[in-house]
């Protein structure tokens, strides 16, 4: 059954191609810097967006059209959801995909009943990836969406609602266990608070690293080896979120000792709200070895909120693409794209529209990484301003061989030192001939 009669299979046809179903850049098998470009990106597509983001916002309902979609919460419907987002992979060419359990199965209100609910999907989108050849890249359990979790999940003042938490994070764990998934996310959607009046911050935090330990320990009984991840955003929905932005994770991760199980999955309009760029937030997590994937979309500016917008952006994708060559590229992660249409973009065809011009702008920011790191001027300037710690008393402060008194016994026989200039302005330019 065709649930996209009228979309042919997403081709490369190159930059000189009209066609709206047709990648102008993103050529999967064309290799850059001895890799293809499928196995550099690693693109998956996000479940709760394609299939069950209805696009509504806080001043209206659902618009998006999904005449496949009865609406209901029977299995059969999330069955059938899963029949149409494989095809939309197939038809996208996008090798991996993410979800949340209650995207792909639904929520019964009853623990025991959702949970049967999620392995019967389970069962069937094993069968669905070994048929079209796709792959999970990561699962993860929601728990911010239910009444239940309004005050959090794993830092809710309840034990209860810690348990259930917990509950659905092993069925989730279970499930990606049983898809051959290649990461596990824990984005904390309420673990944070509204106001410091009702809260015990101390203790909230510990539960929320003790919900870690349990999920570790338990992914060493059951044999996943799949790469745990946590992704950092400041606010939205909780006021404050304890996993704010990259340097609050990691210090979080070293705190509980959970540095060596855990690494990062940044999102770039997360990191926006965050005040950062997305670029500041990946520098942090790689300088800490702890880049792990990314949820690839862009805000706007004149907006404000987490509107998870489909990255078309090229200085950013070419930033992107130029931290994630840095770090030698993805293992376990990818590019995936939590992104969603716009409101009034409603229509079936308009996920691919969406999602080509996503792909096409991370090709072009490969490609143009690619080349400025051949051309090697934007790193021979970083690292000759770096120049005087290579000797002298510069190698020596790096060597730890230095102490205060000599430090000043070198100055004040130095004179006013001189500072070349950081050539800003010629380094965007620069930039600018790759773009
Ligand atoms: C929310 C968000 C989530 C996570 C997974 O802003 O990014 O969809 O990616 O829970
Ligand atoms: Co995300």
């Amino acid at each position: 059954m065709a649930y996209f009669p009228d979309i042919p299979h997403v081709r490369y046809e190159g930059p000189s191609s009209k066609n709206p179903f047709a990648f102008k850049h993103y050529n999967p098998d064309e290799i850059i810097e001895g890799k293809s470009m499928r196995d550099h990106m690693r693109f998956g597509a996000a479940y709760w967006h394609v299939m069950r983001n209805g696009l509504s916002d806080p001043f209206g309902g659902a618009t998006a059209l999904m005449p496949w979609d009865d609406q209901s919460s029977s299995v059969d419907n999330a069955l059938k959801r899963a029949d149409v987002f494989f095809e939309f992979l197939e038809k996208i060419d996008i090798d991996y995909y993410c979800f949340h359990d209650r995207d792909i199965a639904p929520e019964l209100n009853d623990l025991a009943k959702s949970t049967a609910a999620l392995e019967k999907v389970t069962a069937h989108l094993k069968e669905l990836q070994n048929a079209h050849g796709k792959k999970l890249l990561w699962g993860t359990a929601c728990l911010f969406s239910h009444a239940r979790f309004s005050q959090g999940a794993a830092t809710s003042p309840s034990a209860d609602v810690f348990a259930y938490a917990a509950a659905q994070v092993k069925a989730a764990m279970d499930s990606t266990l049983a898809l051959g998934g290649e990461g596990y996310t824990f984005w904390g959607g309420r673990e944070g608070y509204s106001t410091l009046l009702n809260t015990d911050m101390k203790r909230e935090l510990d539960h929320l690293a003790a919900l870690l330990h349990l999920a570790v320990d338990y992914a060493k009984k059951i044999g996943f080896k799949g790469q745990f991840y946590i992704e950092p955003k400041p606010r939205e929905p909780s006021t404050h979120q304890y996993d704010s932005d990259a340097a609050a994770c990691l210090n979080f991760l070293r705190q509980y000792g959970l540095m060596g199980h855990f690494k990062l999955n940044l999102e770039t309009n997360h990191a926006t709200l965050a005040g950062h760029t997305m670029l500041h937030e990946m520098t942090v997590a790689i300088d800490a070895d702890s880049l792990g994937s990314v949820d690839a979309n862009q805000g706007d500016e004149l907006i404000g909120w987490d509107t998870d917008q489909f990255p078309t952006d090229l200085y950013l994708t070419t930033g992107i693409m130029q931290k994630v060559l840095e770090m030698g590229g993805f293992t376990t992660g990818g590019l995936n794209f939590d992104a969603k249409r716009r409101r009034e973009s409603h229509e079936p065809e308009d996920l691919f529209h969406a999602h080509i011009g996503g792909m096409d702008a991370f090709a072009r920011g490969l490609k143009a990484a690619a080349a400025i790191r051949a051309d090697g001027r934007m790193a021979d300037f970083v690292a000759k301003r770096y120049d005087s710690w290579n000797s002298g008393i510069g190698a020596k402060v790096e060597a730890k061989s230095v102490t205060l008194e000599e430090l000043s016994t070198y100055a004040l026989g130095n004179g006013e030192p001189t500072i070349g200039s950081g050539r800003q302005e010629m380094l965007e330019n620069l930039l600018n001939e790759f773009i």
